[in-house]
């Protein structure tokens, strides 16, 4: 069980790759989303590779699952800079990150635009804004990621599910225009249009009841169905990455939150490989 469910091992004729990214180096409640990456994998064969929303399985489509980027747990500037040469490395296909914490999504899309500085939206799912300036005097945490990422310059955030931040925070996400509902599918489809997308998924944006394993919990959030209908709307034509991120397997008692987690993987890799194809 080392790779994710109906993943291929090889990498010959795979359009999609996935890959762990097991960090969770600036934690600040609750450390352990470095364990997520195997935890989902296993989690993954309590799942079926058929899903009834998209009449589609993934053993009809080829990735492959290349493992976990191997970094330096306890140094955080060497795994960020690990993490960025691994994507500018294996990124001419299109690719699905496990986390580890939010923070990873920060040199994934360094690496992204270094590449390719096309007008980015950077579509994310997250109880919180993350927007920081810093976080206890730290540039770098999971805290302040979206703020780094925009720093990266010709990006427009587009935020699902916050409900949660500083009273700075949501002045300058308003400011940004950047708070959406689940229910602005069609809105975000016009903004996206030739553009690059790039979609992070901070899995504590479900209401912790259904995902309680994730490092900071926050009441409120969306359920399973509403995220479906929204991402059977979303067009995928024009993603270049997607991550998820913020499982933490260590305070996930009866493993739901994995599992959970692992379906909402099947599910984005089924509709990226049908709208790819399409
Ligand atoms: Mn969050």
């Amino acid at each position: 069980m080392s790779s994710f469910i109906g993943a291929n091992l090889d990498q010959k004729g795979v359009s999609v790759m996935l890959w762990g990214v097991p960090f969770d180096g600036t934690s600040s409640y609750r450390a352990g989303a470095r364990f997520a990456p195997s935890s989902i994998r296993e989690a993954s064969y309590s799942i079926e590779t058929y899903s009834p929303y998209q009449d589609a399985s993934l053993d009809e489509f080829k990735f492959c699952d290349v493992g976990n980027i191997e970094l330096p747990i306890g140094n955080t500037e060497k795994s960020l800079g690990m993490i960025y040469d691994f994507v500018k490395e294996n990124s001419s296909k299109l690719f699905l990150s496990i986390g580890g914490e939010h923070l990873i999504t920060y040199p994934i899309i360094k690496a992204l635009k270094e590449k390719n500085n096309n007008e980015l939206v950077v579509l994310v799912f997250d109880a919180h804004t993350d927007l920081r300036n810093d976080y206890l005097g730290v540039k770098f945490s999971h805290a302040t990621v979206m703020r780094r990422v925009l720093e990266l310059g010709n990006i427009s955030l587009v935020s699902i599910g916050v409900r949660a931040g500083t009273k700075e925070e949501f002045e300058y996400i308003k400011k940004l225009n950047a708070l959406y509902s689940i229910a602005d599918v069609e809105k975000i489809n016009e903004l996206t249009k030739g553009k690059t997308l790039y979609i992070s998924v901070d899995m504590d944006v479900f209401e912790p009841g259904y995902v309680p394993g994730v490092g900071n919990p926050e009441p409120g959030g969306i359920n399973f169905s509403d995220f479906m209908n929204f991402l059977l709307k979303l067009s995928f034509k024009n993603v270049i990455g997607v991550d998820i991120v913020e499982i933490n397997p260590v305070y996930d008692c009866s493993n739901i939150s994995s599992i959970f987690a692992a379906e909402v993987i099947r599910e984005i890799l089924i509709k990226l490989f049908i709208d790819l194809n399409n």
